[in-house]
């Protein structure tokens, strides 16, 4: 059986990075795309010379030609730019609009069939407009948001509770980041509920809060930190999660930004949501009664990826 191909449009540092997981996981042959031509070859090049040490068994390759991506099984899009200090996510909608169009038609042309994984930001309405543009099933393209905000709510709760981040489910809701929605009482340390965990004295209701805020704001905490760029690491390992969820027909369960054509009350738009991932691409959408509170918060983030969608339509028409 020939190996899977795996694509990654933009080769900056998420993704270099998911080129050097993808390959350590042996996840299957790696091109990487850029327009800065000589980033994705150099990149490639550098990875694939790592191989021997690491013992793993992939081609790397780099190319600022779309035709390179021809059949891949899953592209991950990290093309565009990111934050730098003092910019909001939302600050990044023009520029990165207009690269989701030229993504979507180079995917459309020649990697019609495979799973997309969306990265750049601001992601729920980039995931959105990378749907439209790609013309793809929409069960075949999704946004990566959730993993990444539940694995920093994951961390900071293991590091309050003093436990394995292993042992930490952690379940949250909403666009990504500011309006992101984590809800306490399916967050558990096995299968414990933050508020089992508030009454038994492991914590209080205010350094929950504190972490749960810290969590909102942790992509800033780290724009705020690297000064020249966003965070890297736990993007790209995020992504691939996903990705091997989809090539493994792993059936995981994971918060990801999917199209809702109803769920929630919400209709064609992208939202972070549990979903159940595997060969069928977003296989399912799971839908929790929400309380009163966590309701309004979940409308509220709604309503804020609703708002950078009407933004792109302004620019884009087509898009509506
Ligand atoms: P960076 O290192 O700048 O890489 C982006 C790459 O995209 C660069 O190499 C560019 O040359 C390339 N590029 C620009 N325009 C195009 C184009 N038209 N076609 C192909 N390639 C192009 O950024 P990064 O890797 O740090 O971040 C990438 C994106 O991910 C940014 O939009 C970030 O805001 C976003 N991001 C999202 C999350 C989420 O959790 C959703 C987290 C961190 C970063």
């Amino acid at each position: 059986m020939a190996r899977n191909k795996i694509a990654l449009i933009g080769s900056g540092m998420i993704g270099g990075t998911l080129a050097h997981l993808a390959g350590l996981k042996e996840l299957g042959d790696i091109v990487l795309f850029d327009i800065a031509d000589g980033i994705p070859q150099g990149k490639g090049l550098d990875i694939a010379q790592s191989s021997p040490v690491e013992g793993f068994d992939a081609s790397l390759t780099g190319a600022s030609d779309y035709s390179a991506i021809e059949g891949a099984d899953v592209c991950i899009v990290t093309a565009g730019v990111p934050r730098k200090p003092g910019m909001s996510r939302d600050d990044l909608l023009g520029i990165n609009l207009k690269v989701m169009e030229q993504v979507g038609a180079g995917i459309k042309k020649y990697a019609p069939n495979a799973f997309v994984i969306c990265i750049t930001n601001p992601l729920d309405a980039m995931v959105w407009a990378l749907q439209k543009f790609s013309g793809l099933p929409k069960n075949k393209v999704v946004g990566m948001a959730g993993v990444l905000d539940s694995s920093r709510f994951r961390l900071f709760l293991a590091e309050e509770f003093n436990v394995s981040v292993k042992d930490i489910t952690a379940f949250v809701l909403g666009g990504h980041g500011d309006t992101m929605v984590p809800l306490a009482r399916y967050s558990t340390v096995a299968g414990i509920p933050l508020p089992d965990l508030i009454q038994m004295g492991w914590t209080t209701k205010e350094k929950l809060d504190q972490i749960i805020q810290r969590t909102r704001d942790g992509g800033a905490e780290i724009v705020g930190l690297l000064k020249t760029g966003s965070a890297y690491y736990a993007p790209a390992a995020s992504a691939i999660e996903m990705a091997e969820a989809y090539l493994k027909d792993k059936k995981r369960v994971l918060p990801c930004a999917a199209h809702l054509s109803g769920q929630y009350g919400v209709k064609d738009m992208y939202v972070g949501v549990p979903t159940v991932i595997g060969a069928g691409g977003i296989e399912r959408i799971i839908e929790i009664d929400l309380n009163k509170g966590e309701k309004e918060a979940f409308d509220k983030s709604v309503a804020a990826v609703a708002g950078l969608c009407e933004a792109c339509i302004n620019i884009a028409p087509s898009l509506k």
